[in-house]
């Protein structure tokens, strides 16, 4: 497919959004910003909620493609997780469909197989193709869009990179972070790369920095194109001696999704 040209961020006024606006441009994009938070500082911009579905068709008419942030991001009651993440996804998945929109990429995250006992020692690193396991009725969601992305590749031939972000933030501030760290900058890369790369029919990425301490296969990331340039490692001294290494008697240390797996809604991560 041509390289697409104007985009459609959805989620473009939370952290991953604003980030995002500030470094895909550089790649030569032209962003159509969308969230139900509205962006003072940006002019043309569509305020509004993922279940308005008129909005939604308007904003995706003419655009070569789309990146899917919008959403609650952390856990929630369900009833607030089926409206903005299930029933959004599913309404922007038709909106694209009824308006021939090729391609999206997809904010999956690290909860949708947060259950996964996380790597030790020697084991191997954690493949795409592990069952889903979430952990929380947001990481439900997350393993909901992934599948809604297959069907929609499968049944209408529309193109998805489902992207399970690890903790994209400017720095890792948690050890376990240290293992799953997006950077910034990667994950504009990868987010290129997801926009770019050859037919992707749906395929599964994991979203992280080439860190030492890594957990997952980057493999199929690499497949698209990604070559990730950061690593957490860095970080790693300051952290460990304010934090002491994972324990894996924990349980909150034990799985990929570190506390999501143990706590209640509000948590520090
Ligand atoms: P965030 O919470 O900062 O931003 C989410 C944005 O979505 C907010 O601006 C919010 O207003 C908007 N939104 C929520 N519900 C909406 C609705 N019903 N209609 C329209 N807009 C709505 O989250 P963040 O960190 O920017 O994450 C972006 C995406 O990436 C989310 O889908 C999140 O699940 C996913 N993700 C992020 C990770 C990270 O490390 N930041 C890790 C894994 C996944
Ligand atoms: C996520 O999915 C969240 O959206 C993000 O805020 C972080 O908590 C991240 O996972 C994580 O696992 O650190």
């Amino acid at each position: 497919m041509p390289a697409p040209r104007t985009v459609l961020l959805t989620g473009a006024a939370g952290g991953l959004g604003t980030l995002m606006r500030g470094l895909l441009p550089a790649y030569g994009y032209e962003l159509r910003l969308f969230d139900a938070t509205p962006i003072e500082d940006a002019p043309g911009s569509i305020a509004a909620d993922l279940a308005d579905k008129e909005a939604l068709r308007e904003a995706v008419r003419g655009v070569d493609a789309i990146i899917h942030l919008a959403g609650i991001s952390l856990e929630a009651s369900f009833d607030k997780i089926l409206r903005a993440n299930i029933e959004g996804t599913y309404n922007l998945y038709e909106a694209a469909r009824a308006e021939g929109v090729r391609r999206t990429v997809f904010a999956s995250s690290n909860h949708a197989v947060g259950f996964t006992p996380r790597p030790q020692g020697d084991d191997p690193l954690i493949p795409v193709t592990t069952p889903h396991r979430p952990d929380t009725f947001y990481g439900l969601s997350k393993s909901f869009g992934e599948d809604l992305a297959q069907f929609y590749w499968d049944k209408y031939g529309m193109e998805t990179v489902s992207v399970r972000i690890g903790s994209c933030f400017a720095e890792p501030s948690s050890v376990r972070m240290l293992s799953i760290w997006l950077s910034p900058d990667d994950c504009a890369r990868l987010l290129h790369a997801a926009l770019t790369a050859d037919e992707v029919g749906h395929s599964v990425v994991y979203g992280s920095s080439a860190n030492t301490r890594l957990w997952w296969d980057l493999t199929t990331a690499r497949a698209l194109g990604y070559d990730p340039r950061d690593d957490s490692e860095p970080y790693a001294e300051k952290l460990i001696a304010e934090q002491g290494e994972l324990d894996p008697r924990n349980p909150a240390h034990a799985c990929l999704g570190g506390a999501f797996t143990t706590d209640p809604p509000r948590w520090p991560h």
